[in-house]
């Protein structure tokens, strides 16, 4: 069975098998144009996602189990009361770019068509806003104009702000290998810090953070200077003489300073761009979540456009998409901002529309964004929220200020696939949503292609799809004629049919082609790029070609820009800049991935990534823990020293949360300062200070059940096979923890006082093992996956035993850190490779079988090779 992986918006083709025990073996899909067969490791682990613990399974109401129909009604009750009582803008649905397309297009329909507000935005405007702003305003569409086969084409490939390399893995690995075919071909990463994408960068950019703007300013300044322009675009383009003023003042000197650049780095860039036929520029986050974002997508577009970089193979300005369907949400109208189908809020389109749904009460003004909305629900002027696939309560900026809105707000309902979520805590009413594997649906990728995810498992519990949920309330509310679909098929069919509505070539996405697909053809729809119309029924690489654009006129639009830095203040209580975002093997909050044990092993506890210059600065050492406090919040994490990141800075994951630590939820500490265009908030830059923690004792703890520690100044928790294990740090003395937090009672207890504020215990009963506890001043060094498969295979012999209570095996090496999770390599024998010659992420992967499966590894295989020999070189001199 083929279907489409749930995480980032590569979109990859996954083939499944199911195995039968609710397991299925999951392997690339070979024919899909996303990854030809590839996956990284989030892809690859997909297979151990499909059990059901943890999952919620029967609809609640005020947390008790209920029949769908109670808890329907509930919710439909609910919702009416309160439109009777305080009008349609009283209730609000928040979405996400993980729904398909069939249930957000219900979910869109209901809102803007049916309760007849516009109050449904979703996760996106924390994600892509800025980039659809951008388009729209450069092209009068929102519409990506390029597609991966371009990574095939380029000569110069620009990432700014994007971390391909743990973020889209599978892209990434096509641009490497690109790459290795043409070395011929260039690679720039405009990022302040040194990731692992610029392991294969000919140039990387380290510039001052949010100063992007100004550096693509000065390019198109460098290209009208230097015959840059492409004399064939002038037709096509207005704005060229304002966008040309506006940018002068931005020379090389100028943008060097601004951007905290060499100017002869600066230079390089720009002469590459000038120079190189094909230019491809990629980005993601590190642009779009700023309070200029709007603004620095609108530079990048300007210099693609007025050179002529656009349009053809190997060219263009390409935003990555971040989650499976945020590209989905953009065609049904997911944002508050926009009506279905790319349509705004114009007399003319809402006409069209009501005409389409046949409905006289749609919204004819935008909604509230998402910063905007929960300040409405904390206000109370917003009383009842749909929350559907997304996990506000831990990725809105200003996180406790949204947990405390949603408390205080009158009716929450919540769709879920888990039943625990930071979120689901404030639900009144919680339904059970059919996860990847059980759903059937389409999806949308960065590169506009449409494609499939089917069921092939048997649902959890009593859950069900999100379009029926929604279906069902409407129906509940007196519109079940517009919502009486039996079949995705149906919706997906309608959804076409609007995209082609009246469209006359006006708006981009039209995917009319689509539009009288029979139930068996949608079933075997196979991945395609829209438009897919009457003129390219087979679909469209890519977009502009013609130089047509979607303003009436038929133009594109340059925009003059005037650069601004990001809008967070350092001062001297706040003196440190605070990066965020995404590791490898986690999604987001970590819902799914967070319990897959394999993917906890590569980074499996929040962390403080600080230059080793900083740390010291602030007396702290790698392995430390480390508070970091906001105007807003705080959080502790462990300190790892990172020379590729800048000073003054520091960079902390996004996806840790209540369910995996206390302590180390990061949007807790963000602000919610937004791009007054997109509404985007600036989750990339917060004013923290950042101070050591000084705990008395810092341990292990290993036992089967899901706790809280209480007591405790931190806690992370990180899944094995068949355990939970707990890193902690407290005051006081570790005995006296443990035994406050369980009643020993009744085990057999094997335990070693191991010094001050040292303490090691094992609790057996019948010969098994209940919980394993290691304690000392400093966190003692273990090895973890040894002590997790004690809990399965229990030592028999006293020495075992003894071995156990030491927390190392008597033989063998510990592994140390996990850098393969697919092989579960560990760094120690890797490092022990490379000090026995091996001198290639291929000599490793020959050795160990490291990096040889999905290859999200090999950037820091590599970086494993170039440290470990600088070291070496550095004990022979
Ligand atoms: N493993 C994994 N992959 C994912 C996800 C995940 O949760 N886990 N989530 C998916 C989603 S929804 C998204 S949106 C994408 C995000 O994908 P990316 O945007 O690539 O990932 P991030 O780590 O959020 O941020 C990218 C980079 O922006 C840099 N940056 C920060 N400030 C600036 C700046 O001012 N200028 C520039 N040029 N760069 C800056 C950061 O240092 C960081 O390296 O990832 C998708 N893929
Ligand atoms: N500081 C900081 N904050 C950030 C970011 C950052 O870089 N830095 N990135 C932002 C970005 S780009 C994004 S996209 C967001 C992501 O943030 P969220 O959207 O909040 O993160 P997820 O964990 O993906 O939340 C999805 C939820 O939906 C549930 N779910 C999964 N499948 C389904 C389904 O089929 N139906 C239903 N009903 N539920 C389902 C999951 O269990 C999970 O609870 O975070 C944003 N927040
Ligand atoms: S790159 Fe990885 S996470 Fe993204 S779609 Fe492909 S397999 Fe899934
Ligand atoms: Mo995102």
């Amino acid at each position: 069975m083929k279907t489409t992986c749930p995480y980032c918006g590569v979109g990859c083709g996954v083939s499944v098998t199911p195995q039968g025990d609710q397991s299925a073996r999951v392997e690339g899909d070979g024919d899909h144009p996303a990854n030809f067969g590839r996956l990284c490791v989030k892809g690859a682990a997909l297979g151990e996602t499909l059990q059901h613990t943890g999952r919620l399974r029967w609809p609640q109401v005020g947390g008790q189990r209920v029949s769908w129909d109670a808890a329907l009604d509930a919710a439909a009750e609910g919702l009416k009361r309160i439109i009777d009582q305080h009008g349609p803008q009283a209730v609000a649905f928040y979405a996400s770019g993980q729904l398909l397309t069939e249930d957000y297009y219900v979910a869109n329909k209901l809102m803007k068509g049916f309760i007849g507000a516009a109050n449904i935005d979703t996760n996106s405007r924390l994600c892509m806003a800025s980039a659809v702003a951008g388009y729209k305003r450069a092209f009068g569409a929102d519409a990506v104009p390029c597609c991966y086969e371009d990574f095939d084409h380029a000569d110069l490939v620009v990432l700014v702000g994007s971390n391909a390399a743990w973020a889209h893995p599978v892209a990434y690995r096509r641009l490497e290998q690109a790459k290795q075919r043409r070395p011929e071909m260039k690679i720039v990463v405009i990022d302040p810090r040194r990731t692992a994408t610029c392991d294969i960068a000919d140039l990387h950019l380290a510039l001052r953070p949010g100063s992007d703007s100004a550096l693509f300013t000065g390019l198109v300044n460098f290209l009208a200077h230097h015959q840059g322009i492409d004399e064939t675009m002038r037709p096509y383009m207005e704005g060229l003489e304002e966008t040309l003023s506006a940018s002068r003042p931005w020379d090389k000197e100028a943008v060097a300073a601004w951007c905290q650049l060499e100017p002869d780095n600066v230079t390089t860039f720009w002469q590459w761009f000038l120079n190189q036929p094909r230019v491809l520029t990629l980005w993601c986050m590190g642009i779009n979540q700023s309070a200029s974002g709007t603004d620095s997508n609108n530079a990048i577009i300007n210099a693609h456009l007025l050179s002529g970089k656009i349009g053809a193979p190997g060219c263009g300005p390409f935003s990555l998409t971040g989650q499976p369907n945020a590209m989905g949400g953009r065609e049904v109208g997911g944002l508050a901002n926009q009506l279905a189908a790319h349509m705004g809020f114009s007399e003319a389109e809402c006409d069209r529309l009501q005409r389409f749904w046949g409905s006289d009460r749609v919204a004819r003004q935008p909604g509230l964004t998402a910063v905007a909305l929960f300040e409405a629900i904390a206000r109370g002027e917003v009383k009842a929220v749909w929350i559907m696939g997304t996990n506000p309560a831990v990725s809105m900026p200003q996180g406790n200020r949204v947990a405390q809105a949603l408390a205080n707000c009158e009716l929450v309902i919540v769709s879920e696939v888990t039943e625990q979520s930071d979120t689901a805590a404030f639900a009144d009413i919680l339904l059970p949503a059919q996860g990847w594997g059980e759903k059937n649906g389409t999806v949308t990728n960065s590169e506009r292609r449409i494609s499939r995810q089917r069921a092939f498992v048997a649902p959890a519990g009593e859950a069900r799809p999100d379009w029926w949920m929604l279906a069902q309330v409407a129906q509940r509310l007196g519109y079940g004629d517009a919502f009486a679909w039996r079949h995705p098929a149906a919706i997906f069919r309608e959804h076409a049919a609007l995209s082609g509505f009246e469209n006359n070539g006006q708006r981009a996405f039209d995917i009319s082609a689509l539009a009288s697909l029979s139930d068996t053809q949608w079933e075997d729809l196979q991945p395609v790029q829209w438009p897919v119309n009457a003129s390219a029924p087979q679909g469209t690489a890519r977009l502009f070609a013609d130089r047509h654009f979607f303003y009436p006129d038929g133009k594109a639009r340059l925009l003059p820009l005037d650069p601004r830095l990001p809008q967070v203040a350092l001062s001297r209580h706040y003196p440190l800049l605070m990066n965020t975002g995404r590791i490898r093997d986690q999604w987001h909050t970590m819902t799914r991935t967070g319990s897959v044990p394999r993917l906890m092993q590569h980074i499996d506890e929040p962390f403080i990534a600080l230059h080793p210059q900083e740390a010291q600065r602030y007396g702290l050492r790698s392995g430390d823990l480390a508070r970091v406090q906001s105007a807003h919040g705080w959080l502790v994490g462990r300190v790892t020293l990172d020379s590729g990141q800048p000073t003054g800075s520091l960079f902390v994951p996004m996806h840790w949360n209540r369910q995996f630590s206390a302590q180390g939820h990061v949007d807790a500490l963000v602000a919610a300062r937004c791009c007054p265009i997109s509404g985007q908030p600036e989750l990339k830059q917060t004013a923290v200070r950042l101070q050591a923690l000084h705990p008395a004792w810092q341990g292990w703890l290993w036992q089967p059940a899901r706790i809280t520690p209480q007591q405790v100044s931190y806690w992370a928790r990180a899944p094995q096979a068949g355990v939970q294990r707990y890193t902690l740090a407290g005051k006081g003395s570790p005995q006296a923890w443990l035994e406050a937090q369980f009643a020993l009672a009744g085990m057999q207890l094997q335990y070693a006082d191991a010094g001050a504020a040292g303490y090691r215990l094992l609790a057996w009963r019948d010969g098994a093992l209940q919980l394993a506890f290691y304690a000392a001043p400093t966190l003692p060094v273990i090895d973890r996956a040894w002590v997790a498969q004690a809990f399965s295979t229990p030592p028999q012999s006293a020495e075992e035993r003894h071995a156990l209570l030491a927390g190392q095996p008597a033989q063998g090496v510990p592994q140390g850190r996990i850098v393969c999770s697919c092989y579960g390599v560990g760094e120690q024998a890797i490092l022990q490779a490379v000090a026995e010659g091996c001198r290639t992420p291929a000599a490793l992967g020959a050795a160990l079988k490291c990096g040889t499966n999905c290859g999200s590894c090999l950037p820091e295989l590599r970086q494993i090779i170039v440290t470990q020999q600088v070291e070496m070189a550095g004990e022979e001199s």
